[in-house]
């Protein structure tokens, strides 16, 4: 089987086995604060994952959010990048608006990133260079959009401190409207899909993206962070993702004049995964 339906394939079993354990209690931990969770579902599914993927290529190295790879230092060879449960939180308290990401390169080459809402049973994936999908249905290239006229994706919470709101209050006043989903994963597939213009965050980490950034740029979508740099998959970042000319528009119009605060925020944050 070829490597990009071996993704889908126990990206679809692992989703199915989250459906299947749904009612079931759950065991939740917090990690770094009272509000980021963690359950035995995000954990669970990373093994079944990991597992799945050393029997099938045991030469391959792979880096999840739950644990996996975490001495990982180095794109070479094939690298799986894994968010078992994207919108943790989302799961917990909705039981759905989560999914599983997957972001595999090769030699440090994007190969293929697949997104899967699990409770829609929505299969968002590309591979590099092949077209992008939404279940067995190409997705349209983007088209351009000003910002005026623009949906965006952002967590309120980044408004709620005064050295963010000066960055960030200018393009929610100047956007048609902003939203907040929970799902950096989905996001993503939202942007790719053209429900949303433009997603803008601050801190994520490679689990979050890698998948993401593969579906986004197949369509025509720019991705960067929010100094208009390339994302490195081994590290944390602040994130900017949009067709062409939005992406453009809230660079130099919005992000610019601030990029020595936004530099700041990058050297303190953003040297490690
Ligand atoms: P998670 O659910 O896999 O942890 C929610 O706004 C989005 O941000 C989700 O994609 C979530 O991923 C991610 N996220 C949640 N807590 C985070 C934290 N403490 N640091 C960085 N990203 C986080
Ligand atoms: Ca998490
Ligand atoms: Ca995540
Ligand atoms: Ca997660």
């Amino acid at each position: 089987m070829e490597l990009f339906e071996f993704m889908k394939q126990i990206v679809y079993q692992a989703g199915s086995n989250i459906r299947e354990q749904l009612n079931k209690p759950l065991l939740i931990e917090t990690k770094s604060n009272p509000n980021d969770l963690v359950t035995n579902m995000d954990k669970e599914t990373e093994q079944l994952m990991y597992d799945a993927i050393m029997e099938a290529y045991p030469e391959h190295h792979i880096i999840g959010e739950e644990g996996s790879g975490r001495d990982i230092t180095s794109m070479e060879g094939t690298v799986w990048i894994i968010d078992p449960i994207d919108g943790t939180l989302n799961f917990v308290h909705q039981q759905e608006n989560f999914a599983i990401s997957v972001g595999v390169f090769v030699d440090g080459k994007k190969y293929a990133g697949v997104i899967y809402d699990v409770m829609r049973d929505t299969m968002y994936s590309a591979r590099a260079g092949h077209g992008a999908y939404k279940n067995e249905e190409p997705i349209a290239p983007l088209v351009d959009s000003e910002l005026r006229q623009s949906i965006i994706s952002m967590n309120p919470n980044w408004l709620t401190k005064d050295y963010m709101k000066d960055i960030y209050s200018d393009i929610v006043i100047k956007a048609r409207s902003a939203r907040s989903y929970g799902s950096a994963a989905l996001d993503f597939a939202y942007v790719a899909t053209g429900k949303v213009d433009a997603y803008i965050t601050l801190r994520l980490h490679p689990w979050d993206f890698a998948g993401g950034v593969i579906i986004a740029e197949e369509v025509g979508a720019v991705v960067t962070n929010q100094m208009n740099e390339p994302l490195d998959m081994l590290y944390a970042n602040s994130i900017m993702v949009a067709n062409k000319a939005l992406h453009e528009e809230i660079y130099t119009q919005y992000l610019k004049p601030h990029s020595a605060a936004l530099d700041n925020i990058h050297q303190e944050r953003f040297h490690r995964r």
